[in-house]
């Protein structure tokens, strides 16, 4: 059932080549690539908000100086995923308007609050660290524009992880409230980012196309499985307490039983009604509109300059 396009196509993906913007591709491929970059564009800046929290009440100046670099990182990802969306025929701006309509997501990890520093800490060891393990196999997703944004990315998402997991280790030796804070913490992040790789396999609606054609490398569970084996070790270390009493090594499969996040509440907070959806929404909304004079600025500039060029 596959026209002959489509079947050159699927068999440029097999033979691992990398599928460039001016290349001819299945319209499912581009929506679908549209839909995944524009996400994860969308959770970069969003992103930036729980962070950016922070940064007045960071508990010394290098430590503000480090939260500011990495939020301004999110910004850069943000920007190189929207142009390499662009590149697939749609633009940011029109990118931007259907996540400001409710039409399209973000990362659902974005919709819980920071409340406390040792919170800082939480997002960048398991957040980061979540976003790292999904982010290295896409390093080798099939479309070209994304791949290599991924390199960059990775690169300064590993710099964040350790960030976070400094914050972690200082707060884990610091005074027992200190500690207690950086326990709590984790009992509030731990399902949250688990939550991050998707629903189950069995509940994953895009998933076997999405790996059909190499946009996706691996399925949600495996990944969600090699962030808690990865992240059960760091723990320990801290001497923090994984809050899942269900947790236990298992020999035969290599990898630690665990127990699944609420997906209720997983799909409660992909309608819009976690904890922070909706300031989430009006912080986006508010800048967006707060910056219109900016961008009716550069048109009229870039008008002006093409009048000139032409005369
Ligand atoms: N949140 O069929 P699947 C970061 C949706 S890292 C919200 O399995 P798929 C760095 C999914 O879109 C975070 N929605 O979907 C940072 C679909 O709904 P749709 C961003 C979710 O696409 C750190 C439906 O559920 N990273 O920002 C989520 O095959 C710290 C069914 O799911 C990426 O976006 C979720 N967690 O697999 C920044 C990575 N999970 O679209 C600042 C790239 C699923 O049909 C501070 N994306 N859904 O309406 C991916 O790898 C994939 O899109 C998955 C989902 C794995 C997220």
């Amino acid at each position: 059932e596959m026209t002959p396009e489509e079947c050159a196509f699927q068999d440029r993906i097999d033979r691992g080549e990398r599928i460039e913007p001016k290349d001819w591709m299945p319209e499912g491929y581009r929506k679908t690539l549209i839909r995944q970059i524009g996400q994860h564009a969308h959770s970069e800046v969003v992103g930036q908000l729980p962070e950016g929290n922070w940064i007045t009440r960071a508990p010394t100046l290098e430590r503000k100086q480090i939260l500011l670099a990495k939020v301004q990182d999110e910004a850069g990802h943000g920007l190189y995923l929207y142009s390499a969306a662009e590149t697939l025929g749609v633009s940011r701006d029109e990118l931007t308007e259907m996540l400001l309509a409710g039409k399209m997501k973000y990362s659902s990890i974005f919709n819980y609050p920071t409340l406390t520093w040792a919170d800082i800490g939480a997002v960048g060891w398991l957040v980061d660290g979540a976003a790292i393990m999904n982010q290295v196999p896409l390093q080798r997703t099939s479309y070209g524009p994304y791949a290599r944004a991924m390199v960059r990315i990775c690169k300064e998402e590993s710099f964040h992880q350790r960030q976070g997991y400094s914050i972690m280790m200082t707060m884990a030796r610091g005074t027992a409230d200190q500690k207690a804070m950086a326990q709590d913490a984790l009992n509030r992040f731990w399902y949250p980012s688990l939550m991050m790789f998707g629903p189950s396999d069995k509940d994953s609606v895009h998933s076997a196309q999405s790996m059909a054609w190499k946009i996706k490398i691996n399925t949600n569970d495996e990944l969600r499985q090699k962030f808690v084996d990865q992240t059960v070790p760091q723990a320990r270390f801290l001497g923090l307490e994984i809050p899942d009493p269900d947790l236990v090594w298992n020999e035969e499969k290599g990898g630690y039983d665990f127990s699944q996040p609420d997906w209720s509440e997983f799909y409660e907070v992909l309608k819009g009604n976690g904890p922070c959806n909706a300031e989430r929404m009006e912080a986006r909304i508010e800048a967006w509109e707060d910056g219109a004079w900016v961008r009716e600025g550069l048109m009229a500039h870039a008008e002006k300059r093409a009048a000139a060029h032409a005369a």
